[in-house]
C-alpha cells in the first residue's frame, strides 16, 4: 500500500499509535474508502470519506449527534457504531482537505447474499427495529444528507437528462435498458401517491444486506452500519432495499441474467420481520406500501446505475467500464420478476 498521508494526523487527533502496517483496506462499499485498523488490543474502522457523493458532511454530523442524544444504545438489540469524537469533539477530522472518521469495529459476518430465510428474517427485524428506535424523534430533526436521495421523480429526471447529454451511443443493449426504465413512469406516479399517505420517519435509507453485520454463527444481528444516509424517509425504503438485496436469487453484481428471480421464501421472511416489529406501530398504509418498496428501490437503483453509466461512471466505483450498465441490467431482471409476482 502506498504511504498513507493521514496516519500522523489521525494519531494526534484520536490519541492513537497506528502504524501503516496495521492498516488494511476493508469491505465492499461502493462509496467511501474503508480501512480496518488492527491494533494489538483493539480494532477500529477508519474511513476516508467521499465528499463527491456526500457534499454536506456537517449534515451527517448533525444527524449523528441527534442519534447519539436521542437513541438509547443500550435498548437497541444490536450495535450502532457511530463515529467517535476526535480530541476537538468533532465526528469528522479534516486532513489535507479530506474528511476522515473513526468508528468502533464490530466483529462478525458481513455478506452480500443471505443463505436462508432465517437470515432474511433477522435482517428485516433489525432494520425495522432501527426505525422503531427513532420513532419518537420528529423527522424534521434530521437533515437531508443527499438531497433527493430516494426521490424517484427526481431520479427519473436525472436519467432523462443523462440520456440527452450522454456521449455514449444509445443503441443495442443500452437502448433496451433505456426503453425499459423510461417505461417505469408508472412507479414514479405511484411514488407521488404514496407520498400523500405516509408519515416520514427516521430511516436508514441504505439497507442493502452488506450494511449489516451478523454474529459469526448467524444467530443474530451484531450491528447496523453505513449510517450516513440516516434521515427522514418512508418505511418502505428500508424494506425495499432489503427486497432488492436479500430476496433476489442473484447478487447485485451478477451477470447470470436468466437466474435473476425473486426468492419467495426469503421475501416472505422479510415481510414477517417487518410485520412482527411493526405490528400496531407502523400505520396500515405503511404496511401496505411494503411491496411497492421492493419495486421502487429496485427501480431507483436501476435508474441510478444507468444514469451513472450514461454520465461516464462518475458516481459508483467500478471494476470495468460496463459495470454500471450491467448493474442496471441486473436490476431490470429483478424488477421484472417483482412486477410478475
Ligand atoms: C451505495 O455505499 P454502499 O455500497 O453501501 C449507495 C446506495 C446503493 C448501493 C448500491 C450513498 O451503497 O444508495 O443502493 O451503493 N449509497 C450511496 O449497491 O449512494
Ligand atoms: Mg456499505
Amino acid at each position: 500500500m502506498q504511504r498513507l498521508f493521514w496516519i500522523d494526523e489521525i494519531n494526534k487527533l484520536y490519541l492513537l499509535q497506528i502504524k501503516q502496517q496495521q492498516v488494511s483496506l476493508f469491505g465492499d462499499g461502493h462509496i467511501h474508502k474503508t480501512y480496518l485498523v488492527d491494533l494489538e488490543d483493539e480494532k477500529w474502522i477508519l474511513q476516508q470519506f467521499n465528499q463527491q457523493v456526500f457534499k454536506y458532511p456537517e449534515r451527517i454530523s448533525h444527524n449523528h449527534e441527534v442519534l447519539i442524544k436521542e437513541i438509547n444504545q443500550g435498548e437497541l438489540p444490536f450495535i450502532l457504531p457511530l463515529p467517535i469524537p476526535n480530541k476537538q469533539g468533532k465526528l469528522f477530522s479534516l486532513i489535507d482537505e479530506n474528511y476522515f472518521r473513526i468508528s468502533p469495529f464490530v466483529s462478525g459476518k458481513c455478506v452480500n447474499e443471505v443463505s436462508g430465510s432465517y437470515q432474511a428474517y433477522l435482517a428485516a427485524k433489525a432494520f425495522a427495529q432501527f426505525i422503531l428506535a427513532g420513532m419518537h424523534i420528529p423527522a424534521s430533526a434530521f437533515q437531508e444528507t443527499i438531497p433527493g436521495f430516494h426521490d424517484l421523480p427526481l431520479r427519473y429526471e436525472q436519467l432523462l437528462a443523462a440520456i440527452k447529454s450522454t456521449l455514449r451511443p444509445i443503441q443495442g443493449e443500452v437502448k433496451e435498458l433505456v426503453d425499459f426504465y423510461l417505461k417505469q413512469k408508472v412507479l414514479v406516479q405511484e411514488y407521488v401517491t404514496w407520498k400523500t399517505k405516509l408519515p416520514l420517519r427516521m430511516t436508514h435509507s441504505d439497507t442493502k444486506i452488506n450494511n449489516l453485520i451478523y454474529a459469526p454463527d448467524f444467530s443474530k444481528v451484531n450491528a447496523v452500519i453505513d449510517l450516513d444516509t440516516i434521515m427522514a424517509g418512508y418505511v418502505y425504503y428500508d424494506f425495499g432495499d432489503l427486497v432488492r438485496t436479500v430476496a433476489c436469487t442473484e447478487g447485485e453484481s451478477s451477470k447470470n441474467w436468466d437466474a435473476i428471480k425473486v426468492d419467495k421464501t426469503k421475501y416472505e421472511a422479510l415481510i414477517r420481520g417487518f410485520q412482527e416489529v411493526g405490528e400496531g406501530v407502523f400505520t396500515q398504509d405503511e404496511m401496505q406500501s411494503l411491496p411497492y418498496g421492493g419495486q421502487m428501490m429496485t427501480c431507483i437503483m436501476g435508474f441510478r446505475f444507468l444514469t451513472d453509466y450514461l454520465n461516464g461512471n462518475i458516481y459508483y466505483s467500478i471494476h470495468y467500464e460496463e459495470q454500471n450498465l450491467h448493474r442496471a441490467k441486473n436490476q431490470m431482471f429483478l424488477l421484472k420478476a417483482l412486477q410478475d409476482m
